[in-house]
């Protein structure tokens, strides 16, 4: 059945990635794309989104009653897909204001649009808002356990970013149960592939080393993530939107913790071999201050999506990290030539 599904923050990191994705495989889908271009949002990321007739771009936010409201009128929406959101927690350990606005106010005027239009075609418990959130919301856990966050786990965030996800997420939670809104939460690890901001870790590794400046690791260098191949997440995404219950929340795990500076000791054999120098890489590794509330570590539970959807993560963290390294150096030798 051919659909209309309004994707919000498609110029971004991982939903560009699920544009592509869905495209592909759902090439019926009318997809409408509202993202604000702010600093995070990319003119590249779009590029490869061909402009056919099943695709609209919105440049505005979610915030803006308006014209939300006036999307939902325009269009027959089918589902929401809730990526839009800003996602640094560096950014917002200086100034939360914004992810306020966006992450916790920008959601709430999507589900009110999305509840009037539904409820007046008397869909409100069809059609679908689905919210993309993080493991960020359960708070952080200690090295050296074998602890993962379930779906059960009560929210515990810690930083300006997580709390303003998971005030989104009670929010969506809070829809669901109060008008019977066809809603579902998937909260993942840490995303890495080509096309994510120059802000994040992996990025920022690759790019100082190519230019031979200091590798920034905070602290000890000794926090743990969970990484997670974007295409893997994509996969999920198209899981959840179609198969998940209604109300439930999932988990998607890479089942891959690394610490930081494991991390960036493989980045930089990867480059030790595809971009040498007179010395390694390595060398430039610096320590340097803390984040404030660092979160010690993350990793998530996902046997519930993968016992009741079938998913697991195809790429390995080996050929991923490669076929991302190799990415950021393609684009690096195209801007520096
Ligand atoms: P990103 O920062 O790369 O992209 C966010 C996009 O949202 C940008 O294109 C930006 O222009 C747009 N945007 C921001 N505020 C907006 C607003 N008010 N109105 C319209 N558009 C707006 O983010 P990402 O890393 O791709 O993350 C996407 C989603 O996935 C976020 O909700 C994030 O919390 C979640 N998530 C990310 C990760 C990760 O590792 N990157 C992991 C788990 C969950
Ligand atoms: O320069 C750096 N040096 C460093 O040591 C940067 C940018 C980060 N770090 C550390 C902090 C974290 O321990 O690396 C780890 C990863 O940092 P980020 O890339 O900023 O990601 P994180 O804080 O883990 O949050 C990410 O995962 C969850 C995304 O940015 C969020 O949007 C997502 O929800």
């Amino acid at each position: 059945m051919s659909k209309s599904l309004l994707i919000t923050g498609g110029a971004g990191f991982i939903a560009s990635h699920f544009i592509h994705y869905i495209r592909q495989q759902y090439p019926e889908y009318h997809i409408i794309n509202i993202d604000k271009l702010t600093y995070a949002g990319s003119d590249t990321n779009l590029k490869h989104i061909t402009f056919t007739e099943n695709y609209d771009f919105i440049k505005g936010d979610i915030a803006d009653e308006q014209l939300i409201n006036h999307i939902f009128s325009d269009y027959d929406i089918d589902g929401v897909i809730h990526f839009a959101a800003e996602s640094h927690v560096d950014r917002s350990i200086k100034d939360a204001k914004t992810f306020i606005e966006s992450n916790v106010l920008g959601t709430t005027v999507l589900l009110q649009a999305a509840r009037n239009a539904w409820n007046k075609a008397g869909e409100l418990d069809k059609r679908r808002f689905y919210q993309i959130s993080t493991d960020e919301v359960y708070g952080s856990l200690e090295l050296d356990t074998d602890k993962r966050f379930n779906e059960q786990t009560p929210y515990d965030p810690r930083n300006p970013y997580s709390a303003s996800k998971a005030s989104a997420d009670m929010l969506v939670k809070s829809f669901g149960h109060t008008y019977d809104m066809n809603i579902v939460t998937s909260s993942s690890s840490n995303n890495y592939g080509p096309g994510q901001h120059a802000e994040k870790l992996i990025p920022t590794i690759i790019s100082n080393a190519l230019h031979g400046k200091p590798i920034p690791l905070y602290g000890d260098g000794k926090n743990v993530r969970d990484w997670l191949y974007v295409k893997d997440h994509c996969r999920a995404l198209d899981l959840v939107f179609h198969e998940g219950k209604t109300l439930e929340k999932y988990n998607i795990s890479g089942r891959n913790e690394q610490s930081n500076i494991e991390l960036a000791l493989m980045i930089c054999d990867i480059l030790d071999h595809l971009k040498p120098k007179t010395y390694s890489h390595k060398e430039l590794i610096t320590f340097t201050d803390d984040r404030q509330g660092h979160d010690r570590r993350y990793a998530v539970d996902d046997r519930k999506i993968r016992t009741t959807l079938g998913w697991k993560p195809l790429m390995t963290f080996d050929a991923g990290l490669n076929k991302t390294v190799e990415w950021y150096v393609d684009q690096w030798e195209k801007v520096t030539l």
